[in-house]
């Protein structure tokens, strides 16, 4: 199209040729202050999803673009799903500017989280993935927890350049941008945002002052979070709307607790004690004998442990088996998107189950 027209909501874009076509906008839109592709107008307006037939690497390459500027990297991630959402390969992407690691949805952590502990995991799950950061943040870019502190340090830290926003698809990129936005304009909701991944497309620049902005981009895909194994309906269901209410069952050896019917926890061995369960509310909890726990996934998978609904099933890989013995106190096992469960006293062997592909994994609990 005539002078590359942008998708304000997405960036991605715009096109009159092509109704099927990503970045498609009708003719007569074209004149509207506001201008926003035909899928930005569907989400917005009647909240529906178009998927985009769009590689991952296309993402990749056009992010990867960030290693030849000058600028600031704010990489965010979901602090609820930390292994998922942390990008191993963003020194490749961004190169050697800067990094900011920004710990986003703390609202959804139960208030008894302590911060302090979880920032310092943070720092030290970074070290570990070898990103250097220079400093850690903990923020909620849904209710604006920690946004001014964290305005102040990217101004101090980006010394007049430009910032990107970078990180794994839903992580909340433009929810945060659309923060900056509402402060600084007052204009609510800028940017499209949805709970499905994949919703910004291209670069969205926020101009800071004359000669640099504030960029959002577009999601980088981790094939491994679990969004990407359940249908919309599930994925409404499992991701958490408010604060998570931690759910403790007092278990023997030999029972099993399945979170839904998209894991399941084994309590192989070990003494009698509480299991501190993590997951949104609205994913139910089901307790059962070891002994019948797969009898029950056979006959009530998608009945009375869902979710997976039916669409859900038809494409879910099959649950996996990992088994840990755990000594120590306070280890989290953890399901990555889903949630995770705190074993208090240790001493315990236990099997995890998710679906093949998605990797569940222990840490020392940061409660
Ligand atoms: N609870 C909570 N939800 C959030 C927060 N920030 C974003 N979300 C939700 O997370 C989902 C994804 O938000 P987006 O801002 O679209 O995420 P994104 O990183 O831009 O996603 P892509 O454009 O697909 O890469 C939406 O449902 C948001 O409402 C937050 O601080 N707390
Ligand atoms: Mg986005």
């Amino acid at each position: 199209m005539e002078n590359n027209l942008i998708c304000e909501g997405c960036g991605v874009e715009l096109q009159t040729i092509n109704e099927k076509e990503i970045g498609y906008i009708p003719k007569s839109s074209l004149e509207k202050n506001n201008l926003l592709c035909k899928r930005c107008f569907q989400l917005r307006h009647y909240n529906k999803h178009e998927t985009v037939a769009l590689e991952s690497d296309d993402f990749l390459d056009m992010v990867s673009s960030i290693n030849t500027t000058d600028s600031l990297v704010v990489h965010l991630i979901d602090i609820f799903d930390v292994e998922g959402t942390l990008l191993k390969s963003l020194p490749r992407i961004v190169g050697a500017n800067p990094i900011l690691l920004v710990g986003n949805k703390v609202d959804l952590l139960p208030k008894s989280t302590n911060q302090r502990k979880l920032k310092h995991w943070l720092f030290s799950k970074a070290k570990e993935a070898g990103i250097n950061v220079v400093d850690v943040y903990l923020i909620s870019s849904s209710i604006g927890h920690q946004l001014d502190e964290l305005a102040v340090e990217m101004e101090y830290r980006r010394q007049s350049k430009d910032i990107y926003v970078v990180g794994v698809t839903n992580v909340g990129k433009s929810t945060f941008i659309n923060q900056f936005i509402k402060r600084s304009t007052g204009v609510k909701e800028a940017i499209t945002t949805s709970y499905f991944p994949g919703t910004t497309l291209g670069f969205i620049k926020i101009p800071l002052d004359r000669d640099s902005s504030l960029i959002d981009t577009p999601g980088i895909m981790n094939r491994h979070q679990m969004a990407h194994y359940v249908s919309k309906t599930d994925l409404k269901v499992i991701t958490p709307k408010k604060e998570i209410k931690p759910r403790n069952y007092q278990l023997n050896e030999s029972q099993t607790l399945f979170f839904g019917g998209l894991a399941r926890l084994d309590f192989v061995k070990g003494d009698k004690q509480t299991f501190v369960c993590y997951f949104a509310n609205e994913v139910p909890i089901h307790r059962t004998k070891l002994e019948n726990a797969d009898s029950l996934y056979e006959r009530q998978v998608g009945e009375l442990l869902s979710p997976p609904d039916e669409v859900t099933l038809n494409e879910l890989p099959p649950l996996v088996k990992n088994s840990y013995r755990i000594s120590d106190e306070y280890t989290d096992i953890v399901f990555p998107g889903l949630g995770w469960v705190t074993i208090l006293n240790g001493e315990v062997t236990v099997n995890a189950y998710a679906p093949k592909g998605v990797a569940v994994s222990i840490r020392k609990s940061f409660n």
